[in-house]
C-alpha cells in the first residue's frame, strides 16, 4: 500500500474515535455546547501532524506479526496509534502555552484560538483523559491491558520529568548561557521526546503482538532512545533552519532561552567576541536579538547547518550500526521495525 494510503487508512478510524468520545459525553447528559467543545479540541489538536507516532504503531505490528492484518487487528493497533496522537496532543496543547508559541501545525496554537485562552489547559487534561477511556474501552479484556496502562502511565510522566529540565533550565528573566551542556541537551531531549515518540509506539506494537521478554524492551529501548535524540536535534534545528510553511510551526527557541542543540554547538565553537554577542542577545525575546543569534549561528567558524548535517550523516550511520547488531531469533524484534522507523525521519523536513 503506498505511504499516501496507509495514511489514509489510518486517519479514516479518527471519526469513529471521536464519535466514542463525544457519546460518552451525551449519555453523561453534557450540554450540546460542551459536546462540540470537545469535538473541536479533538479535530483541532489531533490529526493534522505527520501521524508519524501513531502510524508506527500499525507498521510495527505488521512487521512482527509478518503478514497483513486482519480487520480487526488493523483497528486495535490503529487505536492504540491514536493514543500516541492523543497523548502527544495533550503535550503539544501544554507545551505551546509554556513555550508561547504562535502557530502549529500550520494553524494558530490551540491556546491562542479566540475563546480559548487558560481553557486550554483543562483541554489538555481531556485529550489525556480520553486515552484511558479508549483504552478500557477496547482493551479492558486483553492479557497485556495492564502492559498498555503502565507503558502510557510510565512515558508521560518521563516526558512530563523531560519538559521539566527543558523548562528550567530556560529562565525567562535569566540568562545564563554557562548553564547549557550538550550533556544536559542530551538528558533533555531522551525524556521530553524519546520515550514518548519512539520507545511508545514501538512497545505498544510488541505488547499487542505477543512479545513478553522484557530483554526484547531493552533491546529496543537501545535503539530507540538514540533515535529519539536525534529526532528531536532535528527538531532544535528545524526550529531556527525550518521553513515555516513546510513544517507548520513558528520557531521560538533562540527567544525563549532554549538549551537546544543550536546554542550548545554554537557555545562549543564560538570566540569570546562571538560568545559576548550570543550572552547580550540569546533570550531575549526581541526580533533584532534573535536575528543577532542567527548571524553568529551562521559565521563561518560555527556554522550550524554545516555541522548539522555532518551530525544528521554520523546519527544514521551510528543508528544503521546498532540496527545491524539486532539478534532476531533472540529477541523476536525485527531489525525492519527499527529501519522503517529511521526511513521515516531521516533528512526530514518538517
Ligand atoms: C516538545 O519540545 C516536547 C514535547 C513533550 C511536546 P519542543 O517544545 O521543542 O517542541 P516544538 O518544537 O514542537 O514546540
Ligand atoms: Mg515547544
Ligand atoms: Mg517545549
Ligand atoms: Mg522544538
Amino acid at each position: 500500500m503506498s505511504s499516501a494510503n496507509r495514511r489514509e487508512r489510518f486517519l479514516s478510524i479518527f471519526p469513529q474515535i471521536v464519535e466514542e468520545l463525544t457519546a460518552y459525553l451525551k449519555k453523561e447528559g453534557m450540554p450540546k455546547d460542551a459536546v462540540e467543545w470537545y469535538e473541536r479540541v479533538l479535530d483541532h489538536n489531533t490529526p493534522g501532524g505527520k501521524l508519524n507516532r501513531g502510524m508506527s504503531v500499525v507498521d510495527t505490528v505488521e512487521i512482527l506479526k509478518g503478514s497483513d492484518l486482519t480487520e480487526e487487528e488493523y483497528f486495535k493497533a490503529a487505536l492504540l496509534g491514536w493514543c500516541i496522537e492523543l497523548l502527544q496532543a495533550y503535550f503539544l496543547v501544554a507545551d505551546d502555552m509554556m513555550d508561547q508559541s504562535i502557530t502549529r501545525r500550520g494553524q494558530p496554537c490551540w491556546y491562542r484560538v479566540p475563546g480559548v485562552g487558560n481553557i486550554a489547559i483543562n483541554d489538555a487534561f481531556l485529550l489525556e483523559g480520553a486515552i484511558y477511556f479508549l483504552l478500557k474501552k477496547h482493551f479492558r479484556q486483553e492479557k497485556y491491558y495492564v502492559d498498555l496502562l503502565e507503558l502510557f502511565h510510565d512515558v508521560t510522566f518521563q516526558t512530563e520529568i523531560g519538559q521539566l529540565i527543558d523548562l528550567i533550565t530556560a529562565p525567562e528573566d535569566n540568562v545564563d548561557l554557562s548553564k547549557f551542556s550538550l550533556e544536559k541537551h542530551h538528558l533533555i531531549v531522551v525524556y521530553k521526546t524519546a520515550f514518548y515518540s519512539f520507545y511508545l509506539p514501538v512497545a505498544l506494537a510488541m505488547r499487542m503482538a505477543g512479545v513478553t521478554d522484557e530483554s526484547a524492551y531493552t533491546e529496543a529501548l537501545n535503539i530507540l532512545l538514540p533515535l529519539g535524540e536525534y529526532f528531536q536535534v532535528q527538531d532544535d534545528y528545524l526550529d531556527c533552519y525550518g521553513d515555516e510553511k513546510v513544517i507548520g510551526k513558528i520557531g521560538t527557541d533562540i527567544l525563549d532561552n532554549k538549551c537546544s542543540w543550536n546554542i550548545n554547538i554554537a557555545l562549543q565553537n564560538a570566540t569570546p567576541e562571538q560568545r559576548q554577542i550570543l550572552d547580550e542577545n540569546y533570550g531575549r525575546r526581541d526580533s533584532a536579538s534573535e536575528k543577532k543569534v542567527k548571524e553568529i549561528f551562521a559565521s563561518s567558524n560555527i556554522d550550524i547547518s554545516g555541522r548539522f548535517a555532518k551530525y544528521e550523516q554520523e546519527s544514521y550511520d551510528k543508528i544503521i550500526k546498532m540496527i545491524e547488531q539486532v539478534d532476531e531469533a533472540k529477541t523476536g524484534l525485527k531489525k525492519q521495525v527499527f529501519v522503517s522507523f529511521l526511513e521515516k525521519v531521516y533528512k526530514r523536513a518538517k
